[in-house]
């Protein structure tokens, strides 16, 4: 079915509280950072309405949501999330499973969420290994096995069928994943994005606007191809996360006590002890971290705010710890830049959220972040 682009102009709004949404059907996007989530959202839209760029660094900081509506009167709000593996500091994964308690919690148990779809970048020859395993088992703790069926694993990036050796390898990884993928979440899907027709480079559509008007149609189609199909599984019932929540224990819980919690424990102590003799400072303070955010009340009010302070101590730690492998006054570079950097980030977020209340804050905090980050290492440069 072709499907012409709609008529309003989609936005993106940061998702604070997951009941402000879910009078409409809720998809969440999960993936490895640059899996494809933002560009999906961005073609389902018909509009750039989230970042989305070939940096190597991760382009979403913040949970939102865009409104798209299509198939003339069908509606449904799709949850951009930061992906797993990101640069940033506040992307760790005690940050994200304690930004998916903040949005969950106090959802009166409703059922709120639709489907999950996890993106898979065809081309990340990893496949299963370590890392995507730590990430599927997040995904798991998160929803839990009874929402398995609303699962929906999607592999994007798909080359062109030209490429005929390209296709083979991309084939052959798609029925490696399907073997693994349905073993270990059983009842869930996997699908492919765009199968038959690989995306243009940015390049050449730059340069040609009626073949860039044709594109957009085609990856339109493609994304609500994916959609529809999402939207044909069962009826949506509430995670696992959001049964501990907001269940009778819920309101004594700490992030640690929760399933989720105990799993980002588990991982995070794995990756100390991996990092313990070769760097025991930066094990020290992944540990600290986790156990800062482990010991949150799960309805604390200031949640949010609190990330940001922790993700602003241990930003310092790894800063430091890099700025060791930088010879003599470089180091000392750097850190006069992160300090710059974080003054500059306070001042930017204080104007930011006395216009924009809690989440414009937010927003300038993690942007200004990863600008400190980024201009500190580039001033290790000789
Ligand atoms: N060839 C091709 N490139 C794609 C496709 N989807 C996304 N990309 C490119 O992949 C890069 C990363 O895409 P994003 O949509 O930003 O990825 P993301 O999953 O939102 O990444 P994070 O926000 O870091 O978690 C961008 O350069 C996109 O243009 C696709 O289907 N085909
Ligand atoms: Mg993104």
């Amino acid at each position: 079915m072709t499907t012409s682009v709609q008529d309003t102009n989609p936005v993106a709004h940061t998702l604070d509280k997951i009941q402000n949404i879910c009078d409409k059907d809720v998809i969440f996007l999960l993936g490895k950072t640059r899996a494809g989530k933002s560009t999906f959202i961005n073609d389902t839209a018909g509009e750039h309405v989230l970042a989305s760029t070939a940096s190597m660094t991760s382009d979403t900081v913040a949970i939102s949501y865009v409104q798209v509506s299509f198939d003339d009167n069908r509606v449904v709000n799709l949850v951009d999330t930061i992906g797993f593996g990101g640069s940033h500091v506040e992307h760790t994964r005690p940050d994200l499973a304690a930004k998916y308690i903040s949005i969950l919690r106090s959802s009166e148990n409703q059922t709120t969420i639709k489907v999950f779809l996890y993106l898979i970048d065809i081309n990340d020859g990893a496949g299963l290994d370590h890392e995507n395993e730590k990430n599927l088992n997040f995904l798991a703790a998160l929803v839990g096995e009874g929402v398995f069926s609303n699962v929906v694993f999607v592999t994007t990036k798909w080359g062109s069928p030209a490429d005929e050796d390209g296709r083979e390898v991309q084939e052959d990884r798609h029925c490696k994943w399907e073997s693994k993928l349905l073993v270990k979440f059983p009842g869930s899907r996997l699908i492919r994005l765009d199968a038959h027709t690989s995306r243009r480079s940015p390049k050449r559509l730059e340069a040609d606007p009626v073949l860039a008007a044709v594109e957009k149609v085609k990856y339109r189609d493609n994304a609500l191809n994916v959609i529809r199909f999402a939207l044909e599984r069962p009826a949506k019932q509430p995670t696992q996360l959001e049964q501990e929540l907001n269940g009778s224990g819920g309101t004594d819980m700490t992030i640690g006590d929760t399933s989720l919690g105990q799993l980002v424990t588990q991982q995070v102590q794995e990756e100390a002890q991996s990092l313990a003799l070769s760097n025991p400072d930066v094990a020290n303070a992944i540990l600290q971290h986790e156990a800062f955010i482990r010991s949150i009340p799960v309805n604390d009010q200031h949640l949010v705010e609190k990330l940001g302070d922790l993700a602003y101590r241990y930003g310092k730690v790894v800063m430091e710890v890099a700025s060791t492998f930088v010879p003599g006054t470089g180091r000392n570079t750097i850190m006069e830049k992160f300090s710059e950097g974080v003054e500059r980030t306070v001042h930017q977020t204080t104007y930011a959220a006395e216009r924009g209340g809690t989440i414009g804050g937010l927003v300038a905090a993690a942007t200004g972040a990863i600008d400190t980050f980024v201009t500190s290492m580039q001033a290790a440069r000789p």
